[in-house]
């Protein structure tokens, strides 16, 4: 006897290497769980509740792994003056950029953070997001680093939707501080002070971040502690930070717009997830695209997400990232979907999740499309029908 059954769907099961289509398909759940996939004529029993999907097509629940969703404020105003011609980077060294957000959030509460950060979680939830990563760097200090972290833990409990938290202490250097003081800072008192709340830690790599051998010395220190790490990697430039994040045995490296081929397979055997960030791209309006038939040649899995921050993401859809990797970097539909299911949960180390087969989380998202293919074409509007978290419709 199943707890539960959504029955009279088409499902994308994301087994194999595509998108494991079972059309006129159904799902049972026994508690938490998935307790059977397959066609519908199979179902071995009955369930407590049936639900049928009048034909809507289920997807495992939705994973935005890489987001900076709690901030304070909002860059509207640099974003006016980058329309007049001065540049991200530009800005970020006359001390605006990420640092204009770290003096809102500073001036912030963890309670106020948590707030402004609802109405952007609702937005993805309401796309069929059922798990979603969420960094800090906007505090880099000690106690903000933590409002923040906490902050994030608190929208977990408010609503029905796994969060993973990442600490990225090592994002910018902060107003006081040489980079080299403020790298041992984060080493001596921030990690080991918010660590925690933190499930991972993450940085900055780049020229206008963090050097490599800066970056080496925070992910000895995070896993001294026995914290996982991701990195910021080759966003502006080629730092070698595919690389790097494969030699940390990284969970994750994202952005890799300037990422080379090498550091991509050593990533691949690493077994560290690509996350491409195609909105930032965008946003910042970057020519230069990942290198999308290396990350195929090389073997390593591809992973989409928001990276929602007042800079250079503001926004709040996981479904338009499917339309910008697949417009932008001519991923394939099933490349596009595996980036936000099955290979999202990889970046964030989570085999519970990420694809519909039996013994993983029953967290569903339903979507009324007449094929998967529709979920990246559509550029606006939300198919969502419905999402079922660990069991339960949410
Ligand atoms: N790269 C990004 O895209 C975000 N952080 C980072 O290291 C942007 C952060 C911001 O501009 O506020
Ligand atoms: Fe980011």
């Amino acid at each position: 006897m199943f707890d539960a059954v959504w029955t009279n769907a088409n499902l994308a099961t994301m087994a194999g290497d595509g998108l494991g289509i079972i059309e006129d398909g159904a799902v049972a759940s026994i508690g938490q769980d998935i307790a059977w996939v397959g066609p519908r004529k199979n179902l071995p029993g009955p369930a407590t509740a049936t639900y049928d999907c009048a034909g809507d097509w289920i997807l495992p629940g939705l994973i935005d792994c890489h987001t900076h969703l709690v901030f304070a404020g909002d860059r509207a105003e640099e974003f006016e003056r980058r329309l007049t011609g001065v540049t991200y980077e530009q800005i970020a060294r006359e001390g605006g950029g990420i640092l204009s957000t770290v003096r809102a959030t500073r001036a912030a509460t963890e309670e106020t953070l948590a707030a402004a950060a609802l109405p952007r979680l609702n937005a993805l939830l309401a796309e069929g997001v059922t798990t979603i990563e969420i960094k800090s760097g906007y505090g880099l200090d000690l106690a903000t680093e933590t409002a923040m972290l906490r902050a994030a833990r608190r929208l977990g409990e408010a609503r029905t939707v796994t969060v993973r938290t990442s600490l990225l202490a090592a994002h910018a250097v902060p107003p006081g501080f040489t980079q080299a003081d403020y790298i041992a800072h984060v080493i001596d008192t921030i990690l080991p002070g918010a660590a925690p709340y933190a499930d991972a830690v993450d940085a900055f790599c780049d020229r206008i971040g963090f050097t490599p051998a800066e970056t080496d010395a925070v992910f000895d220190a995070a896993r001294a502690l026995g914290l996982p790490v991701k990195l910021h990697a080759d966003q502006l430039c080629d730092l070698g930070g595919a690389a790097l994040a494969a030699r940390h045995g990284a969970l994750s490296a994202d952005h890799l717009e300037h990422a080379n081929p090498a550091g991509l397979a050593a990533m691949a055997a690493a077994g560290t997830v690509a996350v491409l960030l195609p909105g930032a791209g965008y946003f910042i309006r970057e020519t230069h695209h990942p290198d999308i038939a290396a990350m195929r040649e090389s073997g390593v899995r591809m992973a989409l997400a928001s990276d929602i921050n007042p800079g250079s993401c503001p926004a709040r859809s996981l479904l338009l990232m499917l339309n910008l990797g697949c417009t932008l970097y001519r991923l394939t539909v099933a490349e596009a979907l595996r980036g936000v299911t099955c290979h999202a949960a990889a970046a964030l180390g989570l085999p519970d999740r990420g694809m519909l087969a039996p013994g993983l989380r029953c967290d569903l998202a339903l979507f009324r499309v007449n094929r998967p293919a529709e979920l990246c074409y559509w550029i606006g509007g939300n198919p969502c029908a419905g999402r079922v978290v660990g069991g339960m419709s949410a």
